[in-house]
C-alpha cells in the first residue's frame, strides 16, 4: 500500500516507506510495520512556511500567531503537562468518557481502522485501542501529529501495551494527511480532546469540508468538544496555578527565537487568557511588555512589535451540543451517539458519513 497517495500535492516524488522512517528515526527499535513517516521535504519548506506565516500575522490587525506552532516538541510536551493541572478538566473529562464508552462505540462502528488527528501522547486512545484490540484479532492505528517526537514516543508505549495494534503514525499537518483516508477505510478518524475549538468559523468549514469529501461512506469520526459551561471553570482552566499555559504561550516565542533567530525578550512577553462570552470561547494572547524588534532570519526582514500589543496565539471554543449537530449535518454526518459526563461539562459525537446524496446544490461546491 503506498503511504502518500498518487495526487497528493506534496508528494511531486514518491518516498518509499522505508526512505520516510530512515529520515525520522535513523535509530528506531528493529520494528518492521511500526513506523512514523515524515517527509524529509518537509523540513525545509516548514521553516520557511512558519517564518511567512509569523510575518504575516505580526504585521496584520489585529496580530496574531497561527495555534498549530505552539506544538513543535517543547509545546507538545508541555501541552501534557497542562493536562494534568487540577484547573484543566478537559481531558480528565473526556477520558472518563472514553472510558465508559469505548465498547460500545467499538459495537457501533465494527471492526475500523482507527485514525486520529492531533494525537499528542495518544493517552485517551488507550481505552478505545483496548476496546478494538479486544474484539479483533489484529487493529490499525494511524496517529497524525506535527511533531515527530510524540509520535514516536506514543508508537513506542502504543507497542509494549497493545502488541496487537500496529502504528503507522503520520507526522504532518491534518489537511495533508487527508488523501490517506480512503486507503484505511473501513475507517473512524478521532479528532479528541476539543480541538476543534482551535479553529474559527471559517477554519471549521474547511476543515470540516475535507473531512467530509476524504471519508468514504459510512465512515466514522468521533469528535471531542468543550461545552459552553460557567465562565469561571474557563477562566481557571486557562489560568493555572503552576503556570504551565503561560510557558506554552511562552514557548510559542522561544519557537520563533529557535527557528527563526528572531532574538525576543521572552521576560516582555506575557501570558493572557479569558472567556469571550458573547463569542463563546476563550481567547488566549502574548501581551508584549516591551517594543520588540522581530527578526525573521529566513525572509531577512524584521518586524516592530510595539509595546502593550496583544498577539493573539489561540482561540479555544466551546459548544452548544444541539448547535453541532444540525451544522455536522451540513457535512453530510449523522449523529449516532452523544456521549457526555454527569456534568455534562465534554461531549463525544459519534458521527458517521452519508452515502452522497445526489442535490441541487452540488454544482455549487
Ligand atoms: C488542544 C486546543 C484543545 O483549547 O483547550 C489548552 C489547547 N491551550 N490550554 C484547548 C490549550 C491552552 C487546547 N486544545
Amino acid at each position: 500500500m503506498s503511504l502518500i497517495p498518487e495526487g497528493d500535492p506534496v508528494a511531486s516524488r514518491r518516498l518509499s516507506e522505508a526512505e520516510l522512517v530512515a529520515s525520522v528515526s535513523p535509530d528506531a527499535p528493529d520494528s518492521d510495520v511500526d513506523s512514523v513517516i515524515v517527509d524529509p521535504r518537509r523540513a525545509g519548506a516548514a521553516t520557511l512556511e512558519f517564518a511567512r506565516s509569523v510575518a504575516l500575522g505580526l504585521s496584520d490587525t489585529p496580530p496574531w500567531l497561527h495555534s498549530r506552532f505552539l506544538y513543535d516538541d517543547i509545546g507538545s510536551r508541555l501541552f501534557e503537562e497542562i493536562c494534568e493541572q487540577p484547573e484543566y478538566y478537559l481531558t480528565r473529562t473526556e477520558a472518563g468518557i472514553l472510558e465508559q464508552c469505548a465498547s460500545r462505540i467499538r459495537e457501533a462502528t465494527g471492526p475500523v481502522t482507527l485514525i486520529e488527528l492531533g494525537s499528542g501522547n495518544s493517552g485517551k486512545t488507550d481505552y478505545l485501542l483496548a476496546a478494538y484490540a479486544a474484539t479483533e484479532p489484529s487493529v490499525r492505528y494511524v496517529p497524525i501529529d506535527v511533531s515527530a517526537g510524540i509520535l514516536n514516543q506514543a508508537k513506542d508505549a502504543i507497542s509494549v501495551r497493545h502488541p496487537t495494534v500496529t502504528v503507522t503514525g503520520v507526522a504532518d499537518t491534518y489537511e495533508r494527511a487527508f488523501p490517506l483516508f480512503k486507503e484505511f477505510s473501513p475507517a473512524m478518524v478521532l479528532f479528541l480532546g476539543s480541538s476543534i475549538g482551535n479553529f474559527d468559523q471559517r477554519e471549521s468549514d474547511v476543515f470540516w469540508q475535507g473531512v467530509s469529501d476524504a471519508l468514504s461512506p459510512r465512515d466514522f469520526v468521533l469528535l471531542g468538544v468543550d461545552l459552553v459551561k460557567e465562565e469561571s471553570l474557563f477562566n481557571a482552566a486557562y489560568n493555572d496555578a503552576a503556570g504551565v499555559t503561560a510557558q506554552f504561550t511562552k514557548n510559542l516565542f522561544a519557537r520563533i527565537n529557535r527557528e527563526l533567530g528572531a532574538g525576543i525578550d521572552l521576560d516582555a512577553v506575557e501570558h493572557v487568557a479569558h472567556y469571550n462570552s458573547e463569542w463563546q470561547r476563550v481567547e488566549i494572547y502574548a501581551r508584549f511588555l516591551s517594543r520588540q524588534d522581530v527578526y525573521l532570519e529566513p525572509l531577512d526582514r524584521t518586524i516592530v512589535v510595539p509595546k502593550r500589543t496583544m498577539v493573539m496565539t489561540e482561540i479555544s471554543r466551546k459548544y452548544d451540543l444541539e448547535k453541532m449537530k444540525e451544522y455536522l449535518r451540513c457535512y453530510d454526518f449523522a449523529v449516532r451517539e452523544v456521549f457526555t459526563d454527569k456534568k455534562r461539562w465534554f461531549g463525544l459525537l459519534l458521527l458517521q458519513r452519508l452515502p452522497q446524496m445526489p442535490r441541487k446544490s452540488a454544482d455549487q461546491r
